[in-house]
């Protein structure tokens, strides 16, 4: 009997490691939260991005105090600040979106399809004590001018960059077909490369819209949008992940796709963004401010998973005890 409890507790050991090991693959989040009225208007609020240091929240917004789309940035230390408009050319007459910064703290990004030189920018400060909308803050998009898509993707945007500043992610738009892809850094030319597509569509067969792409911190999973049928409807929050972070985003046979648990709906599910085990996201499901609302979900805390395991070991000990007796 002592034998027979002992092979049963290696085995429900190894059957929690390797659920455990199976859960890395698969991103499950609690019950999503909205960021309240202090970050959430009555208008689109959307692309959430945190930086590096988890100590700056951007996002963009349609309220009344800007002129159409613009940036927003706020505090986030013990809480979320009070956000403020960012200032010309983060807040211009065009569509100002999707800012993000380089792990530094030194470039911010951001697109803006109207301006002259754009879509794409970089805002270059010195110091990351600098506003970014001091006059000392450089802007620039030669570095873009090189960034082209494949023939028929007339427009796009620039998403998320890797923390070592070698590739970008992007999305890009073919008429109604949309599509992720990466840019690497070109050190030669000091210019970003054409995009190179990640064949999202080729993962998951079939045809689909794949739209806003962001990095896990570790960067073996790409969170996307996609509005193809089997999840629980309209725009929904997907991973595309890699082995390692060795594999190429652009080799398609060594990646899989799966739907993120726990926050999608039937309504409009996107802008997914993760850090430091919190995704942020958009939705209009019901319950918000109005419009899209930019919500917040947490990684289940690794304890969870200890205490259920601990509570198991327990209850088959006892078993094989009682057994015994
Ligand atoms: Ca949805
Ligand atoms: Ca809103």
């Amino acid at each position: 009997m002592r034998r027979l409890a002992t092979h049963l507790l290696v085995a429900l050991s190894l059957l929690v490691l390797g659920a455990n090991v199976a859960a890395a693959a698969v991103y499950r989040f609690s019950n999503p939260t909205n960021l309240g009225p202090t970050i959430n208007s009555n208008e689109t609020d959307i692309h959430a991005w945190v930086s590096d240091d988890g100590l700056r929240f951007y996002f963009a917004s349609k309220r009344p105090d800007g002129s159409d789309l613009d940036i927003y940035e706020a505090s986030l230390s013990g809480g979320f600040g009070t956000p403020s408009l960012m200032e010309d050319p983060f807040s211009s007459s065009d569509e100002d979106f999707r800012p993000f910064e380089s792990s530094d703290g030194l470039n911010l990004y951001y697109n803006n399809r109207g301006a002259a030189g754009g879509p794409f920018f970089v805002a270059t400060r010195s110091d990351k004590s600098i506003p970014w909308d001091h006059p000392g803050v450089t802007i620039d998009s030669t570095v873009f001018s090189a960034l082209t898509f494949p023939s028929g993707y007339a427009t796009g945007s620039v998403n998320d960059i890797s923390a070592d500043g070698s590739y970008l992610v992007l999305q890009g738009n073919k008429g109604s077909k949309h599509d992720l892809f990466v840019s690497p850094w070109n050190g030669t030319s000091g210019k970003w490369d054409p995009a190179q597509m990640i064949d999202v569509d080729g993962v998951f067969g079939g045809s689909g819209r794949n739209i806003h792409p962001s990095l896990s911190s570790d960067e073996l999973a790409i969170f996307f949008v996609s509005n193809r049928p089997g999840a629980p409807g309209n725009w929904d929050i997907f991973a595309l992940t890699r082995p390692d972070a060795s594999t190429a985003w652009t080799d398609t046979g060594s990646l899989s796709v799966s739907l993120v648990q726990g926050i999608n709906t039937s309504s409009n599910d996107l802008g997914p963004f993760l850090r430091n085990g919190v995704m942020y996201f958009q939705s209009d499901r019901s319950g918000g401010q109005g419009g899209q609302d930019l919500y917040r979900a947490y990684v289940p805390e690794p304890a969870t998973f200890v205490l259920w395991a601990l509570l198991g070991l327990a209850g088959l000990v006892c078993y094989t005890r009682r057994r015994r007796q």
